[in-house]
């Protein structure tokens, strides 16, 4: 297609306006990436690259162990935290990354899973194993749509019922820091 002059001109002020909109607005989506210790050596998933989005539709979580495999005993937990009043996160997804066996979005309550059962909401978890990599994505729906919300991270390898090995992004029990999503303000 040629565009015209009057075309151009529209594209261009939409541009413009579209630049203005994203340095005005805060709530743009907001990504946290880090690089987590090889502090857990003895777990083939010791957390190492954690990529934390909060985006206009979904929260996705995308982590990177040094060897995910079919056959295992770790889980991986995201805990999600969107009320500060309230202590500890108020929703966990819990994953294995091993295959086979299923994941669940529940609600928390001072860091207890309550009794209520798995949310029936729109949530994924998907193994990337010649990646190595688990990627969770969960509606905001889900967490009644928070405007920020921020996470930690656990991951827990039964290999050894005896030792298990405990891998938490940062220290235990730690959030990141808050992450405004990218909707439009209500
Ligand atoms: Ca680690
Ligand atoms: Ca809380």
């Amino acid at each position: 297609m040629k565009l015209t002059r009057r075309t151009r001109t529209a594209v261009a002020l939409a541009a413009a306006a579209t630049a203005v909109l994203t340095s005005v607005a805060p709530a743009s989506a907001e990504t946290y990436s880090t690089d987590d210790g090889a502090d857990a050596t003895a777990s083939l998933t010791d957390m190492r690259k954690v990529r934390i989005t909060h985006g206009t539709e979904k929260v996705s979580v995308r982590i990177t162990y040094p060897n995910l495999k079919k056959r295992g005993q770790a889980i991986q937990t995201v805990y999600l935290d969107k009320n500060p009043d309230r202590r500890g996160p108020e929703f966990a997804l819990t994953t294995p990354l091993f295959s086979g066996s299923d994941y669940a979005l529940v609600r928390m309550r001072k860091w207890k899973i309550s009794s209520d059962g798995p949310i029936d909401c729109a949530y994924s978890v998907d193994l990337r194993w010649r990646r190595d990599v688990a990627v969770v994505e969960i509606d905001r729906d889900c967490l009644g749509s928070p405007d920020e919300l921020r996470v930690a991270l656990r991951m827990k390898d039964l290999h050894d019922g005896s030792h298990p090995i405990t891998d938490w992004l940062g220290d235990r029990r730690e959030f990141t820091g808050w992450l405004a999503s990218g909707s439009p303000a209500a």
